[in-house]
């Protein structure tokens, strides 16, 4: 079962689409694994971005994603990294298909609204820079499981932060 790391970044927050996102990571049929809202210090921001610290962007993607409080989130499921990106569209909100979430609430590249993890490694490597060892709750069983999946599997009793 994968994890995710997904934040709904301040443009998210201030425009009010929170319950909106997260619904439908819900109706998905995904796990919620992880919720918290935060300011995001630059260090942190800083980290998360790392990639891109040499991209004429960064400069103002570190004041955006630091300029108001962002919702940290882990979700858990069969797929779930590849699975958010779908439903997340294309990183240019130009170019994202309607029916996804920036296809459905942005316009901007750099006011895109959320961030999923592209990989299984960058998940497990982003969660860590978002949720201190203990806050993620992996271990609680979902009534539910037996209709979302056709062979669940147990709860993990071991959260990956
Ligand atoms: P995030 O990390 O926000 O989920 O975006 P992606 O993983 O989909 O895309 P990315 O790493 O290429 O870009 C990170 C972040 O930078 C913003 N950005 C990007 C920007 O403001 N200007 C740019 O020219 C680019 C390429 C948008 C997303």
């Amino acid at each position: 079962m994968e994890q995710t790391f997904i934040a709904l970044k301040p443009d998210a927050v201030q425009r009010g689409y929170i319950g909106e996102i997260i619904q439908r990571f819900e109706r998905k049929g995904f796990k919620l694994a992880g919720l918290k809202l935060m300011h995001l210090s630059r260090e942190k921001a800083e980290t998360h971005y790392g990639e891109h610290k040499d991209k004429p962007f960064f400069g103002g993607l570190v004041e955006f994603i630091t300029s108001g409080p962002i919702v940290a989130m882990a979700w858990e499921g069969n797929n779930v990294v590849a699975e958010a990106r779908k439903m997340m569209g294309a990183t240019n909100p130009k170019d994202s298909a309607p029916g996804t979430i920036r296809g459905d609430f942005a316009v901007d590249l750099g006011r895109n609204i959320i961030h999923g993890s592209d990989s299984v490694e960058s998940a497990q490597r982003e969660l860590s820079i978002f949720f201190e060892p203990g806050e993620l709750v992996c271990n609680w069983d979902r009534s539910t499981e037996k209709w979302v999946y056709e062979k669940p599997e147990p709860a993990k009793q071991a959260c990956s932060v």
